[in-house]
C-alpha cells in the first residue's frame, strides 16, 4: 500500500462544484467538436439541458433513499456481464483475489494501489439502496465499502481533474476481445457521501456475478453506472482522455451518460 502519510491537497466544496459545472457546458461543445451529427450534438445538449434542470430542482448532493434490512430483496439479478473471460481477471479469481490491486491514478498527486484488505481497513459506509436498471427492473442490496471521497483525498485530486474513470476487467462480449466496461462520473457523484466501492453485499464478499471483488454505488443514477469488476479508477480533465466518446461503455452505445434517478 502507498501514500497514506502523504500531505493531502483538500479539495474545497466550493472548487469541485464549480468545476463540476463548468464541465457540463463543455460538454455539447466538446461533442459537436468531435465530428457529431447535428441530431447527435442535439441530443447531447438536450441531455444537459435535463441535467441542469435536474440539478436546479434535486441538489445534487441529496441523498438517494435508504431502506430497512427487512427491504433487502431476496434475489438481485446479477446483469450484464456475470463472469468475466479476461485473462487477467481470471488469474485473480482463481486466486481468490488475494493479489488484486486497486490502481488510483491520473490527475492525482499520489497514485495508489491497493488490496482488499488495504480497503477494509480504511473507514466503511453500509447502505442500503434500491438499484435502477434501464431493462426495467429493480432491486435492493446493502452495500458495504469504503467512500470515493476518501480515497481521492488520500491520492490528491489535482486541480486539472474533472471526472473520475472507472476501468473494469470486463468486456459485456465475455470474449477476450472487445472493448472493455468502463464508466465515469463527476466530482459532485465522486464527492458524494452514498458513492462506495463496494467490497460486501448483503453482509457478505461480494461474488462475482456481483462484481467482485470491486464495485461502484453511485445511488443517485441508474444500474449501468453501477461499475463492476473495476481494476483501476482513473482522474481525468477530459472526455477526450476517456476510453470513448460519450464517457461510459452504455452510453457510448446512446444511453445518457448522466443517469439521474
Ligand atoms: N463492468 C461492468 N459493470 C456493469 C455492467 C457490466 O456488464 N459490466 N452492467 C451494468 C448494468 S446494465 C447493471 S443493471 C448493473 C447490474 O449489477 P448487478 O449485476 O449487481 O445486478 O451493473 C452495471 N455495471
Ligand atoms: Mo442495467
Amino acid at each position: 500500500m502507498t501514500g497514506t502519510a502523504h500531505p493531502q491537497t483538500p479539495l474545497s466544496r466550493r472548487s469541485w462544484l464549480a468545476r463540476a459545472g463548468a464541465a457540463v457546458g463543455v460538454m455539447t461543445l466538446a461533442a459537436c467538436q468531435r465530428g457529431q451529427t447535428i441530431s447527435e450534438s442535439l441530443r447531447v445538449s438536450a441531455e444537459a439541458l435535463t441535467r441542469r434542470s435536474q440539478r436546479l430542482l434535486i441538489p445534487r448532493e441529496a441523498l438517494a433513499p435508504e431502506y430497512q434490512p427487512s427491504q433487502i430483496s431476496p434475489f438481485f439479478k446479477p446483469n450484464g456481464s456475470i463472469d468475466p473471460a479476461a485473462s487477467d481477471y481470471v488469474a485473480l479469481k482463481d486466486g481468490g483475489f488475494a493479489d488484486y490491486r486497486l490502481m488510483i491514478d491520473g490527475l492525482v498527486e499520489q497514485p495508489l494501489s491497493l488490496s482488499l484488505a488495504d480497503l477494509r481497513e480504511r473507514p466503511a459506509r453500509t447502505q442500503i439502496t434500491k438499484h435502477d436498471c434501464v431493462e426495467g427492473w429493480t432491486a435492493i442490496g446493502q452495500w458495504t465499502g469504503v467512500r470515493l471521497e476518501t480515497l481521492l483525498e488520500e491520492a490528491g485530486l489535482m486541480p486539472e481533474a474533472r471526472y473520475i474513470v472507472f476501468h473494469c476487467f470486463d468486456a459485456l462480449t465475455q470474449t477476450e476481445e472487445g472493448p472493455r466496461y468502463y464508466e465515469s462520473i463527476d466530482l459532485v457523484d465522486a464527492m458524494h457521501p452514498q458513492t462506495i466501492l463496494a467490497y460486501d453485499m448483503n453482509g457478505q464478499t461480494l461474488g462475482v456475478p456481483n462484481g467482485a471483488p470491486l464495485r461502484l454505488r453511485v445511488e443517485r443514477q441508474l444500474g449501468y453506472k453501477q461499475a463492476k469488476y473495476i481494476r483501476r479508477i482513473e482522474a481525468v480533465d477530459s472526455f477526450e482522455a476517456m476510453p470513448g466518446p460519450r464517457g461510459g461503455y452504455w452510453p457510448d452505445r446512446g444511453y445518457e451518460w448522466y443517469a439521474g434517478i
